[in-house]
């Protein structure tokens, strides 16, 4: 055991001071107050709110850091299997109100038989006798926000529920100095500014002892060695240092505390050249240092896009490099075979952006290790799981052979022997297809040759996944469909994404959350989601439908309050809020959206007194970043802009229709936003949205959606019911042909959608030059996204939400059966199905984990 390890006669000592959760108000209180006078060097005169955050998050890192200890001691000791997930994102948003929720008050988590809000007992009155409102405090964090959008919250929402299951694992991503752009709108455009978020940031641990040597460029020099083997050796080039930053990840209810280790790049020298620097050569003295600190210095502001840049590549190297050594050393440390590499580790690639990490274990085994070239192979392709996020082909990696070969020389011609062996196996099991190597081929025979990282992904992981039900099947039946051939069908399989319930319903509803705890049996339905099953028996109780109405109301007033301030304009929280926030992407039509706004707002100018009186009114909320090159999806923000400003303004429409930009969508407005939902809008292009997770947490906050069957839509249809929810539109299967008859054949416009070109044309919402390519992408250029073909359907179902909402009492019981249904849809559900069918491995108990004092 753990503490076995320390000698008999110091143990007690060492026990005697380690640090737990809080046991009291009290001792919380002195925590805080000792790093204000202390580590802050003030005093309570002058301790500021800002000061008051950065106590209250050293007193609860403390309290984790010593979990962390813990439970990195446990799986050294027990030699489990970790796994390792490897990305690129991690948008975690802010950290100390899940600090706060998972390390809690061990008093407050097990001594009162209905839990209900943990941290609004000692830690918030712990605060609050201070002097200080936890929610301002809460307010102080600056969002971690490295991450574009699904991809990177997932990863996140994946942290928290492997630390939640005690599962050994640790995530690796890049310490970017900047994360994603904080998004400004001036006169209706979006503005770039950048986010510098480490000012302070008391979450994460520099590791100054755990540097790792990075090599770029250089040169292979073959030969053979004094045995007569081959030997290949990576000369030359420069070096960059590789720096941890750890950050540490509670688990909810338990002690475990898992890891996430993010690197920084830092010049090989450490200092600048004073060599050069003395004798005149200011600039180059401090290049070196610029040149290799570029490197993670800025997160890529693309989302499903691949731009091919070569300092991305060397990030995506950097990275894996640095993780992979540190893996390495890890399982070294076991001294055992290297047989059982994959025994002990699974790395889990997110998306292909870590793909090289297959390439760089395999040159480990081969040119450090010494293995043979078959008996690493069959080490590293048993390690590795590819997870496939997007099918759309502006997503899908390539990198040009020649940028590779002065990058990456010898993982070039490890790739091209990889290549080799696949394609070999191909032309043995396919003979007379010649086609098929072609089409396979990790190199693509274009001008220039082309590495698929997704190729080389599927042919060098054990697993190949999706990440919804039909985004699976599209993978099988589209882009990899000869990789099934070949492998076979086992090789690729489905998980459905999923979300953690402790932040995206217990942190960002805490009123609704605890009105479910009374109604079934307490909080335990945020480690087991499907409890909220029990939720369904009140679906008609009169009483519980009232609060639950009202948590809804209160939160539209919160959401009512925040537009208010921000924007300036007032709206009515008794109106449906229609709510779409996400990245603005063609795909994801938030040009749909903004053209059925314009319609609507049309058809009540057309309307009588009397027609008007009889329709629910509305507010069109939108809210999401467009990448700083993107025009199509800028001159959207710019559209719905200039809409809200005709429409709020127009006194004749008043409250029926409201249009709104909320700026800066990211995770902490999204707890915001979500809960405030009547409806939201997931209305992609079908086969396109790969699944879409921001749709799980609106219906999980009690608010019914507006989708098409793509993604994970169908899947939450199946689950909730046809009844209480509201799809519309072309189907995947149909997209193709669609397309087609768009090029070769004649293309009709929707009347409508016409009708809101021609007000647009007009000048009725600004410059019409201005939208000329938006209008021209739907009308000339073959309406890629299928905008025409699925208006009508839109706005008949969009008429159909009119009608449903104007019955409050039956929308109401709509959204409870609907959040009673929603247990599958937990990420930690989701964990469970990656740790049994891919990753092969066993939670890790802390031994002195005590009965949970959640649930009955
Ligand atoms: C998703 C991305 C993505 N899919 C490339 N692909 C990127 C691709 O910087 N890049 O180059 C960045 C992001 N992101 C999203 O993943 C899907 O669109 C969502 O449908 C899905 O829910 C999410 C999580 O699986
Ligand atoms: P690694 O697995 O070697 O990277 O260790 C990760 C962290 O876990 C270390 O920085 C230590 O804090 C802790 N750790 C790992 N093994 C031991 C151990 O044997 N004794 C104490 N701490 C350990």
């Amino acid at each position: 055991s753990v503490e076995a390890s320390i000698p008999e006669p110091q143990r007690a000592a060492w026990k005697k001071f380690q640090a737990h959760g809080f046991k009291s108000k009290d001792e919380f209180e002195k925590e805080v107050v000792r790093h204000v006078e202390t580590t802050l060097a003030r005093s309570m005169f002058n301790c500021d709110e800002t000061a008051a955050y950065a106590a209250a998050s050293l007193a609860f890192r403390d309290r984790l850091i010593t979990q962390w200890n813990r439970t990195q001691q446990r799986q050294t000791f027990s030699d489990t299997k970790r796994v390792y997930y490897l990305s690129l994102e991690f948008l975690m948003g802010r950290a100390l109100d899940n600090a706060m929720l998972n390390v809690g008050l061990k008093n407050a988590r097990t001594s009162s038989s209905l839990p209900l809000i943990l941290k609004l007992t000692a830690s918030a009155e712990g605060l609050s006798e201070l002097g200080f409102r936890i929610e301002d405090i809460i307010e102080q964090e600056h969002d971690a926000a490295l991450g574009n959008g699904g991809l990177g919250r997932l990863a996140a929402c994946f942290l928290d529920s492997m630390a939640s299951l005690n599962i050994p694992a640790w995530g690796y991503g890049l310490r970017y100095r900047y994360g994603i752009f904080k998004q400004e709108i001036v006169d209706g455009y979006q503005v770039e500014v950048p986010d510098y978020w480490l000012d302070f940031n008391p979450w994460e641990f520099p590791r100054h002892d755990i540097v790792v040597d990075i090599q770029f460029y250089g040169h292979v020099r073959k030969y053979q060695d004094e045995a007569g083997k081959q030997v290949a050796l990576w000369e030359g080039g420069e070096i960059v240092k590789a720096v941890a930053y750890d950050v540490p990840i509670p688990g909810f209810d338990t002690q475990a505390t898992n890891n996430l280790r993010l690197w920084s790049s830092k010049a090989a020298s450490g200092e600048f050249d004073f060599q050069k620097f003395n004798s005149g050569d200011y600039e180059s003295s401090v290049a070196d240092q610029q040149r290799a600190e570029t490197i993670s210095a800025v997160l890529y502001p693309n989302d499903n896009l691949d731009r091919g840049k070569e300092l991305r590549l060397k990030q995506q190297y950097f990275w894996v490099a640095a993780s992979l050594y540190d893996i390495v050393r890890r399982f070294k440390k076991s001294k055992r075979a290297w047989s059982e590499f994959s025994d002990q580790v699974a790395i889990q690639l997110n998306d292909t952006h870590p793909t090289l990490a297959i390439v760089e274990l395999q040159r480990i085994l081969l040119d450090q290790e010494g293995l043979e070239w078959d008996e690493a192979w069959t080490i590293v392709s048993k390690t590795f799981g590819y997870t496939n996020h997007t099918v759309l082909p502006e997503a899908l990696e390539k990198w040009s052979v020649p940028l590779f070969q002065n990058l990456l020389p010898r993982h070039l011609q490890i790739i091209y022997e990889i290549n080799l062996y696949f394609l070999q196996l191909v032309e043995r099991k396919f003979p007379k297809e010649r086609d098929l190597l072609g089409r396979v081929s990790i190199i693509e025979e274009s001008q220039p040759k082309m590495v698929r990282m997704a190729y080389l992904a599927i042919v060098g992981s054990h697993k190949v996944n999706g990440v919804a039900e039909l985004h699976s099947d599209l993978i099988k039946t589209t882009i990899f469909k000869d990789f099934v051939k070949i492998f076979g069908p086992d090789k690729f399989t489905n998980v459905t994404n999923g979300i953690t319930p402790r932040r995206w319903l217990h942190q960002a509803n805490p009123r609704l959350s605890e009105l479910i705890a009374s109604k079934v049996g307490g909080l335990g339905f945020l480690k087991d989601l499907t409890l909220l099953n029990e939720l369904e028996k009140y679906a008609d109780d009169k009483e519980f439908k009232k609060e639950w109405a009202e948590i809804k109301y209160a939160n539209k007033v919160k959401l009512a309050k925040h537009i208010k301030t921000t924007t300036g304009v007032t709206v009515n929280p008794s109106a449906l809020f229609d709510i779409q926030v996400k990245r603005i992407h063609e795909y994801k039509r938030q040009q749909m959206n903004i053209f059925g706004v314009i319609h609507r707002y049309l058809t009540i100018k057309s309307m009588t007194a009397e027609e008007r009186k009889k329709l629910a009114p509305r507010v069109s909320i939108f809210g999401g970043k467009a990448a700083p090159g993107y025009w199509m999806a800028k001159t959207i923000i710019h559209l719905i802009n200039n809409v809200g400003s005709v429409v709020n303004k127009d006194k004749d429409v008043g409250d029926l229709l409201k249009v709104i930009f909320l700026e800066d969508y990211n995770v902490s407005k999204a707890e915001v936003i979500i809960p405030a939902s009547d409806i939201s809008e997931h209305i992609s292009t079908a086969g396109t949205e790969a699944s879409g997770t921001s749709n799980m947490k609106f219906v999980l906050n009690g608010g019914l959606i507006i989708g098409t069957c793509d993604g994970a839509n169908i899947e939450i249809t199946r689950e909730i019911g046809e009844n209480n929810i509201f799809l519309f539109g072309n189907l995947a299967e149909d997209v193709e042909d669609l397309r087609h008859a768009h090029n070769y054949g004649s293309h009709a416009m929707d009347p409508d959608l016409g009708k809101v070109f021609e007000e647009i044309k007009k000048g009725t919402f600004g410059d019409a030059g201005a939208f000329s390519a938006l209008v021209g992408a739907i009308e000339d250029h073959g309406d890629y996204y299928l905008v025409s073909d699925d208006f009508h359907s839109y706005i008949q179902t969009q008429a159909l939400v009119d009608e449903a909402y104007k019955d409050q009492d039956e929308w109401t019981s709509k959204t409870i059966t609907s959040v009673a249904r929603m247990g599958f849809f937990s990420s930690d559900r989701c964990i469970n199905e990656y740790a049994e069918s891919i990753w092969n491995v066993e939670p890790l108990v802390p031994e002195d984990e005590g009965t949970s004092g959640l649930g009955k």
